[in-house]
This record gives C-alpha cells, structure tokens and sequence, in this order.
C-alpha cells in the first residue's frame, strides 16, 4: 500500500538543506519516495500507511532542524 504526503517545510536556506531533509525522511523504515523542494519549501513523500505515519515524516523533519506541517 502507497500514501502520498506533501508537507511544508520551513528553515531551508541551501540546497544541502534539502539533502537533510531527504536523508531524515528516507531513513524513516516504510518511507518509499523523497522529494525535496528548497524554492517551493515543500516535501513530496511517498510512503506505506502501514509502516510509518505523516506525523512520524514531520518529527523527521523537525528533529533535523526545520519547521515542518501537513500540506492539504
Ligand atoms: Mo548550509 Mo543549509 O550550512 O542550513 S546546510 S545553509
């Protein structure tokens, strides 16, 4: 099963910023897909339900440094 997440993320300044992100969210298990945005300040995660929950990808993101919060 596949979920999909967009996600605001804040505090981004450079593209290793985005790296951050995308390592902090990968390394989450159930996590399938990152993309990171440092000119949209957005994150794209594709991810199974089953294994992970949004909140856990943004606790990811806010325990790398940045702001982070759910995207309708
Ligand atoms: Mo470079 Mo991005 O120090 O915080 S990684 S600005």
């Amino acid at each position: 099963e596949e979920a999909e997440a967009h996600v605001r993320v804040t505090g981004m300044t450079c593209s290793a910023c985005t790296g951050a992100v995308e390592a902090a969210v990968s390394a989450r298990r159930g996590v399938r897909r990152v993309a990171v945005s440092l000119l949209q300040n957005r994150a794209r995660v594709v991810f199974d339900p089953a294994l992970v929950k949004v909140e856990d990808i943004i606790e990811a993101i806010e325990d790398a440094g940045f702001d982070a919060e759910i995207l309708p």
